[in-house]
């Protein structure tokens, strides 16, 4: 393991053994039975590149209506609850006395990315955002506070995990690009990439 720290964004590489990978893998499993992945319509009338879904009391949706947090999946299920051994990271690294209320699951295939953007849906700025890699890696692009200006950019791998608090709760970030088939921890290739956050 070892820890950087770009703009502000703590990155633990390495955190996770393969065995707690494999744990989260099949964790994410039973929250795909429940809460199936779907493809997301931006408010500006483009499908998203990634799928995604949500465990926890929240979830986080995207339409034409908007991007917010709804109490259930759009086939009307509650969300699943956080598992365990994701919350347990939440645990060792957020440094928060609060539990999270919400862990998207984003799914990249091929050519999926994330454009830049901020974490803003949430009602508190002083909790962090928690992200867990799995899969195959995902060059992950960190920016400013505010839109534009230079950025610097680091491969996410499996295993690793992302804290985004403190001053840099609202700093610009995004995924460029995978390297599809650089993991074998999933059998069809890809990337999830778990986020844990504190909704309200
Ligand atoms: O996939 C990642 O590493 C980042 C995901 C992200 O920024 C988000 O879901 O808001
Ligand atoms: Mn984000």
């Amino acid at each position: 393991m070892e820890k950087l720290n770009i703009r502000g964004f703590e990155i633990y590489k390495s955190l996770l053994s393969q065995e707690a990978q494999q744990a989260l893998v099949k964790a994410v499993r039973g929250v795909v039975e429940v809460a199936p992945m779907f493809s997301p319509m931006t408010p500006y009338g483009k499908p998203m590149r990634v799928k995604m879904t949500s465990a926890g009391q929240f979830g986080w949706v995207s339409d034409r209506t908007g991007y917010r947090y709804e109490q259930k999946h759009p086939n009307g299920n509650a969300w699943p609850a956080i598992p365990e051994p994701i919350l347990d990271i939440w645990n060792e690294v957020s440094g928060s006395a609060r539990a999270p209320e919400c862990c998207l699951i984003n799914y990249y295939g091929e050519d999926a990315r994330m454009g830049m953007h901020q974490d803003r849906d949430e009602g508190d700025f002083s909790q962090p955002v928690v992200s867990i890699s799995l899969g195959d890696d995902g060059l992950f692009r960190i920016g400013n506070l505010e839109r534009g200006g230079k950025t610097d950019s680091i491969w996410l791998s499996s295993g690793d995990v992302v804290v985004m608090g403190g001053d840099a709760r609202l700093t610009y970030h995004g995924v460029d690009r995978i390297r599809f088939g650089s993991s074998r921890l999933l059998a069809k290739g890809g990337r999830l990439n778990l986020t844990l956050r504190v909704v309200r």
